[in-house]
């Protein structure tokens, strides 16, 4: 059992997600690292006992800072887990810069950190690194698929994913690396497709469709993200990579049209907007390897069901997610979006 984690990002969705799946099913002390940027919210934290859970508001690109978190980790036998990055496609394309600085500037620091100190890493990538697929390709992405990202966003992670995997052989850094698909639940920041339909529907918006909403996606509760990553620090081998999938691939169209009938709105209450420049058309993950090999199996296998419960929690939460609606909007209008 790790006694001790330092989560960077654990005050972003999935990291955050993360921070509760530890304090509810290990006794392990956790430190969070978080630059608070504008997806990153101490509020998300709130709750958890004061005990075991320490923010630490600081850069992953803080040599310096990162330096003495890798020796206090190396003293406790602890683990490093690597969720901090600037995660949002369309904002990619708006301004590459600090996606530059943190998925390859920052990934490179910790990476070093963890170096120096002998401290085992858990790196957290996406299924985006590989590309797209075709609508009808019978394969789906596996731990051997080629590189092949599209956007600013997806190419600096796989930057990120390189560099582990240099560090892992030319070092010898004990690391392991996973590429998850999209996930959904609850903490996500309302700029994503999910929580921005339901918080727009909230408000009285019509849902916004890029395209012709063909696109898929291959979906996962963030709690089943959770539980897999800990699966592979408990358990997973040394340098290898896990795919992690719940089988969960739905177009945006059906999404839309899923939430809308949840919400007791018509089905096609919705607007077609300006799509996504270089828009991947699909994502799909074969997790065979994460199940056989490790045992691990998703539990929210219901869409429909998460996605209801996700809607209970935003209607819930709004004084959570009311902060950054307005601004997020107002980007998206000046895209046409
Ligand atoms: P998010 O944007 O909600 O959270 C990112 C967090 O990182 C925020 O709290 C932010 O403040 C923090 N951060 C950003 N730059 C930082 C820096 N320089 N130093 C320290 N902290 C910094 O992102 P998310 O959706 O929770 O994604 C988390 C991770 O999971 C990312 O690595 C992402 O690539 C990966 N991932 C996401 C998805 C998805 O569907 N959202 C799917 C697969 C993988
Ligand atoms: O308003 C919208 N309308 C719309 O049709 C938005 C915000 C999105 N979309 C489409 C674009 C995508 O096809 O919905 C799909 C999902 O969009 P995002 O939530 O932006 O996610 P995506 O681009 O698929 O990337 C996500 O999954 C992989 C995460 O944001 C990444 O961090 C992760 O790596």
């Amino acid at each position: 059992m790790v006694s001790s984690f330092l989560v960077t990002g654990g005050a972003g969705f999935i990291g955050s997600n993360f921070v509760r799946h530890l304090v509810a099913n290990t006794d392990a002390q956790v430190k969070v690292l978080d630059l608070l940027t504008y997806a990153g919210d101490r509020r998300t934290l709130q709750g958890l006992p004061s005990d075991r859970v320490e923010l630490i508001e600081g850069d992953i690109a803080d040599a310096e800072l990162v330096d003495s978190l890798c020796a206090d980790l190396a003293k406790g036998d602890g683990v490093l887990v690597h969720y901090a990055a600037e995660s949002h496609n369309d904002n990619s394309l708006n301004d590459p810069s600090p996606f530059i600085h943190t998925n390859l500037v920052g990934t490179y620091t910790l990476l070093e950190g963890v170096r120096r100190h002998g401290v085992r890493m858990h790196h957290i990538s996406t299924d985006e690194v590989y590309g797209d697929l075709e609508l009808d390709d019978p394969e789906r992405f596996t731990e051997s698929t080629p590189y092949n990202p599209s956007s600013p966003y997806s190419s600096t992670k796989a930057g990120s994913d390189l560099l582990v995997r240099a560090w892992v052989r030319s070092f010898g850094v004990h690391a392991t690396l996973s590429n998850c698909s999209n996930n959904y639940g609850p903490y996500q920041h309302v700029e994503k497709f999910i929580p921005r339909q339901i918080t727009n529907l909230i408000d009285g918006i019509r849902p916004r469709l890029y395209g012709q909403g063909l696109n898929v996606r291959d979906w996962i509760h963030a709690e089943d993200h959770s539980s897999a990553v800990l699966r592979i620090v408990e358990r997973g081998v040394a340098g290898e990579t896990y795919l992690i999938g719940a089988d969960g691939e739905k177009n945006n169209l059906e999404v839309v049209q899923t939430i809308l009938r949840l919400m007791g709105r018509a089905e096609d209450d919705f607007d077609h907007v300006t799509d996504r420049a270089g828009h991947d058309l699909r994502y799909a993950i074969d997790s065979t390897r994460l199940r056989t090999e490790l045992g691990w199996s998703p539990s929210m296998t219901n869409f429909e069901e998460g996605l209801a419960a996700t809607i209970d929690w935003y209607r819930a939460h709004e004084d959570w997610w009311r902060p950054q609606k307005a601004e997020t909007e107002a980007k998206y209008a000046q895209a046409g979006q």
